[in-house]
């Protein structure tokens, strides 16, 4: 499943490399990188205590290696090539050859060992996210530790004290090392793989990038105006669908390390949170719902029965957050007759096209010419035309009759007769479209506003 082992020796160049002797070599556990986008089936654990591996969305775990009962993990920051979705390349920094880094899963009460290593140009650190761990270890640059230098490889070692979904960042440059991409995700598996068991566990962090149309690299001084909103650093239609069995449980555990909230929401079922940063949630405080903000630097494991077969709708509801780059200073054209105007700019500007007269959705069905590696505002085809999607979009495809640990996509789901909406006959009714005010001439004088004043209010 892993598509390169990579044996770069650090250090810098590769003619030190050459000089490493065996003895260094097994001192580090082998570097494993991953050079592509797709979902990689869960990493049934081969050695160490038993758990029930999670699925990263458009990523992977990181293998380990047990030494004298220390499970040992080698990460290593590196610039990489994330593709974000086919058609569009991103420059980040991340680990092991992707960004976000691998995910990396472990067992309560597990003694870990993780060697980072630095290949990127400037010094960095680790922060193990939410863990309780010795204040030592918890890779503050100059509060905690000395910074990572470029070329330099440092070691974190502790034990697993909680189960529970935590995820890891720099914590060093941190503003540009986590606009550039370098985060993973992990988990702590409780110590009987019966507690808080699920038939099907998925992770994904939300984070979220500027990267200007035409170029590669994002900026990295962008505070919230970003314009790509990303599930693990992937937008739909880039993003895998998360697959169920018709009856089985299904967590969806969520970080969020971009700069903003985000309000996930699941379509055709309620879920109930059952665990956030601290842990999981006492039964008792759990409630059904279909969307759950989650705040930034939180993570929530929601869970429910995938008991309605479909393809389901998982998205932000932030409804830029569906769309990808393109500039958001586009002004609301909606009823704004643009015909005299076109005529007029078509003199100066030869095939300028009106936009927005009708709404945006057709824009999603438009091909018009985009700058190199950049994505269209909005894609992506379903079964009955295009979508109108992009950024924070996936599904959950559930079926009857899929197999445990099948998670390829199934493709679109197969409606019952008579369970689609569709298009009834409605002639003698006038269903024309509804006149803009210009056509109807109404616009000066013709409407009626009714405005209410909080009697308090008008001294303002
Ligand atoms: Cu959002």
């Amino acid at each position: 499943m892993l598509n390169r082992r990579d044996f770069f020796k650090l250090g810098g160049a590769a003619v030190a490399a050459a000089s490493v002797s065996k003895v260094a070599m097994a001192a580090l556990p082998e570097i494993v990188s991953v050079q592509h986008a797709d979902t990689q089936p869960p990493l049934v654990p081969g050695s160490g205590r038993s758990y029930n591996p999670v699925v990263t969305l458009n990523g992977w775990t990181l293998p380990w290696r047990m030494k004298n009962g220390v499970k040992e993990f080698h990460l290593v920051a590196e610039p990489v090539v994330r593709e974000i979705a086919p058609g569009m390349k991103a420059h980040l920094w991340g680990y092991n050859g992707q960004s976000p880094g691998p995910t990396i899963e472990v067992v309560e009460g597990d003694r870990v060992r993780v060697y980072v290593s630095n290949r990127l140009p400037e010094s960095t650190s680790i922060h193990w996210h939410g863990q309780r761990l010795p204040n030592g270890m918890d890779g503050i640059s100059g509060l905690t530790q000395p910074a990572i230098a470029p070329g330099k490889t440092f070691v974190y070692e502790f034990e697993a004290r909680r189960a529970g979904t935590f995820m890891y960042h720099p914590h060093s440059d941190e503003m540009v090392q986590m606009a550039m991409g370098m985060m993973g995700f992990w988990v702590t598996h409780p110590r009987s793989p019966d507690l808080m068991r699920v038939d099907r566990d998925y992770v994904f962090l939300i984070n979220a990038y500027d990267i200007a149309p035409g170029s590669y690299t994002p900026k990295v001084s962008t505070m919230l105006e970003q314009n790509l909103w990303t599930f693990n650093s992937r937008v739909f239609p880039g993003i895998s669908p998360m697959v169920a069995g018709k009856g089985e449980r299904v967590r969806i555990r969520v970080g969020n390390l971009s700069m903003t909230n985000h309000p996930i929401h699941l379509h055709g079922h309620e879920f109930v949170v059952t665990g956030t940063d601290g842990g999981w949630t006492p039964p008792a405080s759990r409630w059904p719902e279909v969307t759950t903000d989650i705040a930034v630097g939180q993570m929530r494991a929601i869970e429910f029965i995938a008991d309605e077969p479909g393809d389901w709708a998982f998205h932000c509801h932030k409804s830029h957050h569906t769309m990808n780059a393109m500039g958001h200073e586009i002004p609301t054209m909606i009823g704004v007759g643009q015909q005299d105007l076109v005529e007029k700019i078509t003199d100066l500007l030869p095939g300028y096209m009106p936009m927005g007269e009708t709404g945006m959705g057709e824009m999603g069905a438009m091909s018009m010419a985009l700058p190199e590696n950049t994505l269209p505002m909005m894609s992506g085809g379903g079964q009955f035309g295009p979508m109108d999607m992009g950024g924070m979009f996936t599904t959950v495809k559930v079926r009857e009759g899929l197999n445990k640990g099948d998670y390829r996509d199934p493709g679109d789901f197969r409606h019952p007769a008579g369970t689609v909406a569709h298009e009834v006959d409605n002639a003698g009714l006038s269903i024309d479209r509804a006149p803009s005010s210009h056509e109807t001439g109404q616009s000066a004088g013709g409407h009626e506003l009714h405005i209410r004043k909080p009697a308090t209010h008008d001294h303002h």
